[in-house]
C-alpha cells in the first residue's frame, strides 16, 4: 500500500480537492507545514482558473531554486550565456511601438468595489468587472503548463518590516529573478503561524512564441486592493510580473498608511565619514536620475538600490532594503563608471541579462565602452547592424534606455554589513535627486523636515531623456520619484510623510541634488563622480560639522568645504568660480518651477494646506532676494548660517 497523502488543512472551498488532485506529495507536504488556510484557498481558486498541468510547490532550499533555474532554461525563457551562472531573458517585441519591455501604465488598474470612492489621480475600475475581465483572460491560461509556487519576504526575515509574499506563476523566469531579487519566505510563512497576513500574486505569462509572451495586446495587471492579491496576466517584464517589486510596493504603501510607516521608492546607502563612521541616506531619484549609481559610488557600501521601507523605532526612523538584489538598468554602465557592477557582470556568478545584444555567447549593452558586434540575437531574434521594425524604424542592438540585469547584491563587494540587519539601519538623511538643466543647485540640504518633503520631495520633476519615448528635456512631475506606483491620493501621502518626521526625536535631514546642470553650451557643469563630494557634505551636515549658507531654496554648501573634499575624496581641485557657477540662485528659474509645482498641486484634492504655504514662503524668499540681488545670485552675496 503507497504512503498516506499529507493532509492540506481544507477550507470551505471545495476547491481545495485540486490541491490534491494537482499537487504532488512533496508539494502537499510543504504546504500542510503551513497549514495556512488562505494560502491553500488562494491556490486551489488560482489552479481552479488557470488550470496548470502540474504545480510544484517551493520552499527556502537550494534544491528548488536549482529546479527553478533548470525549468527557466528548459522551458525557452532563459538561454544559458557561456559565463558560467549567466544566462539571457528576452521580453515579447513586435516593434519599437508594440512590445513588453516597460511597465504597461495604462493596463494596470486597482479594483475598487462598488461605493469605495475611487481616487481620482488613480487608474482603477469598478472590481467585479475586472475580477470579471481577468479571470476571463487567466481561464486556462496556463492549461498544459506547470504552475510554480514560491515564497518569500519583503524586508529582511524575521523582523518588524517583514512582508511575507506568496507568488504563484508560469513564468520560472519571473520565479528565477524573485530569487535572485528577494528573501526567501517559506520558513517566515511558518514562524508567522497559519493566520498570519500575506501579499499575493497570481501571475501568468501566458501563450509564449520562442520563450516569450505573445498575447501582449492581452496584458492586464489588477490589482484586487480589497484582498492584498495582484493579478498579471500575459507579460513577462519584471516591471509587470515580479509581483514583488512595483506591484507589492503599492500594497505596501496603503499597509504603511493604515500602520503609520512609509514605503518608499528609495535606494538606502551607507556613507563613510571620518574615523570609520557610516551614516545611512535613502534617495529617491526618478528614472536615469543617477540612483543606481549614486548607491553605488566607490567607496560607499550600498544596501539597496530601489526600495526602502522606513519605520519610526525609539524615536528613530529605521530603514531596510525591501529586496536584497539589483533589477538594474544596463544601458551605459562601464567600467570606469561603475567597476563594481562591472565587474560582477563580466564575473562567474548568477546573473539574468535583458534584452541585452548576444553575440558568441557573450551578452553587450549600449555604452558599456566595448564595440558592438554588427551582428548577434537580441529581443527581435537575429539581428544585424541596420535592422529596422515594421515602422521602419531602427532596432537598436540592445534595448535602448530598458535593457537590464538582474544579480543578488551579495554578489558586490561593497555590500553594506548591516544589510540584514532585522531592526534596519539608522536613517540619517534622505536624498531627492532629479533631472534639471538650469534651476537647482548641485546639492542643498532642506530648513527642516516639512520643508524638505514639500519644496524637495513633493516639488520633485525631472527631465525626459534620449533614452525614454517622447520629447527630449520636457520636465516631468514626479514627486518623490513614486508618482507612478502610487496606491492612495497624493495629499494623503504626502500628509503621511509630513507627520512621519513629526513623530521623531530627530527626523533624517532632507537633500536635493542636481547632477545635471547645463552651461548656454549645454555641456555637463559637473563630472558624474563629482556626487561623491556632495554625499561627503550631506553626511557631514548629518553630524552638524559645517556651517552652511542660507538660500532662498535651502542650505547650501561653503565654498572652503567643497574645496577640501574635491581635493579629499576626488583629489580633484574646485575652483570659486566653478563653485559660484554651479552654486548660484537662478531666481526666475526657481520661481517659475514653484509656479509648475503649485499648478500641479491646485488641480488635485485633498492636498495638505502645508504644500501651499511653504511654497508660497519659498516664493516669497525667491523674490525678496530678487528685489535685493538681481536674477542670478551668487552664493558669496549670500549670509553664512551656523551649523
Ligand atoms: C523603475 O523603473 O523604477 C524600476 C524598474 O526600478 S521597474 O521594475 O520596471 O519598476
Ligand atoms: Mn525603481
Amino acid at each position: 500500500m503507497g504512503k498516506a497523502r499529507p493532509q492540506v488543512r481544507q477550507g470551505v472551498n471545495p476547491a481545495c480537492d485540486l490541491l490534491a488532485e494537482r499537487v504532488g506529495t512533496r508539494g502537499l507536504t510543504k504546504l500542510a507545514a503551513l497549514g495556512n488556510d488562505r494560502v491553500n484557498w488562494l491556490l486551489a481558486e488560482a489552479i481552479k482558473l488557470c488550470n496548470p498541468e502540474r504545480v510544484l510547490v517551493c520552499d527556502d532550499s537550494a534544491e528548488d531554486a536549482a529546479l527553478i533555474r533548470g525549468r527557466a532554461m528548459t522551458g525557452g525563457e532563459e538561454q544559458a550565456l557561456d559565463m558560467s551562472g549567466h544566462t539571457v531573458h528576452f521580453d515579447g517585441y513586435v516593434s519599437s511601438r508594440r512590445h513588453d519591455q516597460a511597465r504597461d501604465k495604462e493596463n494596470t488598474r486597482y479594483l475598487v468595489p462598488v461605493g469605495c470612492p475611487a481616487v481620482e489621480e488613480l487608474n482603477t475600475c469598478e472590481r467585479e468587472a475586472g475580477l470579471a475581465e481577468i479571470r476571463g483572460i487567466m481561464r486556462n491560461i496556463m492549461a498544459g503548463k506547470e504552475m510554480l509556487v514560491r515564497f518569500f519576504c519583503l524586508g529582511p526575515v524575521a523582523s518588524p518590516f517583514s512582508i511575507p509574499c506568496l507568488q504563484i506563476t508560469d513564468s520560472a523566469y519571473v520565479a528565477h529573478s524573485e530569487d535572485l531579487l528577494y528573501r526567501p519566505g517559506y520558513k517566515q510563512f511558518r514562524r508567522n503561524g497559519s493566520s498570519a497576513p500575506f501579499f499575493a500574486m497570481l501571475h501568468a505569462a501566458g501563450r509564449l512564441e520562442q520563450g516569450v509572451s505573445a498575447d501582449i495586446d492581452h496584458r492586464r495587471i489588477y490589482i484586487d486592493i480589497a484582498k492584498d492579491l495582484i493579478y498579471c496576466a500575459n507579460s513577462q517584464y519584471a516591471g509587470n510580473t515580479v509581483g514583488l517589486k512595483k506591484l507589492a510596493l503599492r500594497l505596501a504603501i496603503r499597509q504603511a498608511d493604515r500602520q503609520g510607516w512609509l514605503a518608499e521608492h528609495m535606494f538606502l546607502m551607507g556613507v563613510h565619514g571620518p574615523g570609520g563612521r557610516v551614516s545611512y541616506f535613502c534617495g529617491a531619484y526618478p528614472s536615469a536620475c543617477g540612483k543606481t549609481s549614486t548607491a553605488m559610488l566607490r567607496g560607499e557600501t550600498i544596501v539597496g538600490d530601489d526600495l526602502a521601507y522606513i519605520r519610526a523605532i525609539c524615536g528613530r526612523a529605521r530603514a531596510v532594503n525591501v529586496e536584497k538584489g539589483i533589477f538594474g538598468i544596463i544601458e551605459d554602465l562601464n567600467p570606469e563608471d561603475d567597476p563594481e557592477l562591472f565587474r560582477a557582470l563580466t564575473s562567474p556568478g548568477e546573473t539574468i541579462f535583458n534584452n541585452v545584444l548576444v553575440s558568441d555567447g557573450r551578452p553587450y549593452w549600449n555604452g558599456m565602452g566595448q564595440q558592438m558586434p554588427q551582428q548577434g540575437v537580441n529581443y527581435s531574434g537575429p539581428w544585424w547592424q541596420g535592422k529596422t521594425d515594421c515602422w521602419g524604424e531602427e532596432i537598436a542592438p540592445s534595448y535602448r534606455g530598458n535593457a537590464r540585469f538582474t544579480l543578488a547584491l551579495e554578489r558586490l563587494a561593497n555590500l553594506d554589513p548591516q544589510a540584514e540587519q532585522a531592526s534596519g539601519v539608522p536613517l540619517d538623511g534622505i536624498i531627492y535627486g532629479g533631472r534639471d538643466s538650469d534651476t537647482a543647485v548641485p546639492v542643498q540640504e532642506s530648513f527642516d523636515w516639512e520643508h524638505g518633503i514639500i519644496t524637495m520631495g513633493a516639488a520633485l520633476e525631472s527631465e525626459t531623456t534620449a533614452a525614454t519615448h517622447g520629447a527630449v528635456g520636457v520636465r516631468k512631475f514626479n514627486p518623490m520619484a513614486i508618482l507612478d506606483f502610487l496606491s492612495i491620493s497624493l495629499g494623503r501621502y504626502l500628509r503621511n510623510n509630513l507627520s512621519f518626521g513629526r513623530q521623531l526625536d530627530r527626523p533624517p535631514l532632507i537633500f536635493a541634488t542636481n547632477y545635471w546642470l547645463v552651461d548656454d553650451r549645454g555641456d555637463y557643469l559637473n563630472e558624474k563622480r563629482d556626487k561623491a563630494v556632495w554625499l561627503k557634505w550631506m553626511e557631514a551636515r548629518v553630524h552638524g560639522e559645517l556651517a552652511a549658507i542660507r538660500a532662498p531654496t535651502g542650505f547650501l554648501p561653503r565654498y572652503q568645504d567643497l574645496a577640501r573634499l574635491f581635493r579629499q575624496v576626488l583629489n580633484k581641485g574646485y575652483s570659486r568660480q566653478q563653485y559660484c557657477t554651479q552654486f548660484a540662485i537662478r531666481v526666475p528659474q526657481n520661481l517659475a518651477k514653484i509656479a509648475r509645482i503649485v499648478e500641479r498641486y491646485r488641480c488635485l484634492e485633498g492636498i495638505p494646506e502645508e504644500v501651499f504655504q511653504l511654497l508660497a514662503e519659498q516664493q516669497q524668499r525667491l523674490r525678496d532676494l530678487q528685489c535685493r540681488k538681481g536674477e542670478l545670485v551668487s552664493p558669496s552675496e549670500l549670509p553664512l548660517e551656523d551649523c
